[in-house]
């Protein structure tokens, strides 16, 4: 029943459009590969700026050559406990990097940010999806997205990244996460974003237990019902280390098995560090999909 979700034309109704619909999309039935281009210090670092642009390209290019037609370029760590960004590092992250990628990969961009600044010059620099962990509640973030005229992701996140882990509670998660978004949605298009340029994100870990995730997942229906496509960001989370003690490097299994649970419930966009692993298993399902009764 939950396989039958991806040839339902229903559930498909704002596909590739929502991203650009100039870009290869990973193939029939499939979703969105949004694959991980993390810019903060702790990666692609050693020793300083010199090598970073050329590292955080070559990664991109593997990504793309695996099979990723989005790549989400970020520079705010919103690890629980970091530090904030300030605005200049994070251009000085992000804004090469976009332009290097613009330049080179048939892909589309989007950029992790939260503040209009980065928003702005990482469109400028060839971004076309904001993706934004606080969904546009920054001062300005909104104004900023409607007159870009891009597409924006919109994810849930109970608290703030310093101490969203420290006790999160709902009543009820599903329900909660899915009005919050919806709500931001219509902010979103009272204020000009047109809703076929937004998606959702339920923001797997952003002040969540491993409760709240696995409810989370399990009644993606929820989400995938309001007519918004879903983005998902499973990949190495703690989640899976809660359940199995294992430490980020060796999540990659389970991250698979995660990111084919969220296709099978319809989502439509999935947000992942091995490109290659999960697009092996998405293409496999997708052929048992296609031929479900
Ligand atoms: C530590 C904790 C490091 C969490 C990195 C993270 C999402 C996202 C991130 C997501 C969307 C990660 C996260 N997660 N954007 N940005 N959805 N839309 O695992 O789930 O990369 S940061």
């Amino acid at each position: 029943m939950t396989a039958l979700a991806r040839t339902d034309p229903k559930r498909d109704r704002h596909p590739p459009a929502s991203i650009g619909a100039r870009f290869a999309f990973p193939g029939p039935g499939l979703p969105s590969i949004m694959g991980i281009l993390n810019l903060t210090p702790d990666s692609f670092s050693d020793g300083g700026r010199f090598n970073r642009l050329p590292a955080a390209l070559e990664h991109a290019r593997r990504m793309h050559a695996e099979g990723a037609n989005i790549i989400d370029v970020g520079g705010e760590s919103t690890r629980p406990g970091a530090r904030p960004a300030s605005l200049d590092e994070e251009l000085d992250r992000v804004v090469p990097v976009i332009e290097a990628i613009r330049g080179e990969l048939p892909v589309a961009i989007s950029i992790d940010t939260s503040k209009p600044e980065v928003m702005r010059a990482a469109v400028s620099a060839g971004a076309s999806v904001i993706n934004d962990v606080r969904a546009l509640r920054e001062e300005g973030a909104v104004a900023a997205a409607a007159e870009l005229g891009v597409s924006v992701c919109l994810m849930h996140m109970q608290g703030e990244p310093r101490t969203m882990q420290s006790n999160p509670h709902y009543d009820d998660v599903v329900t909660e996460v899915r009005d919050f978004l919806v709500a931001r949605a219509e902010v979103c298009r009272r204020r000009g974003i047109a809703g076929s340029r937004l998606l959702i994100d339920p923001g797997f870990g952003f002040g969540k237990n491993l409760d709240h995730n696995l409810r989370l997942l399990a009644e993606l229906d929820v989400l995938t019902t309001t007519g918004y496509p879903v983005v998902v960001g499973l990949s190495r989370k703690s989640m899976i280390g809660a359940i199995l003690d294992r430490d980020v490097d060796s999540r990659i299994y389970a991250s698979v098995a995660l990111a084919l649970m969220a296709y099978l419930r319809g989502a439509q966009v999935i947000r992942v560090h091995d490109v290659g692993a999960t697009l092996d298993a998405l293409r496999v399902a997708s052929r048992v999909a296609a031929i479900c009764p």
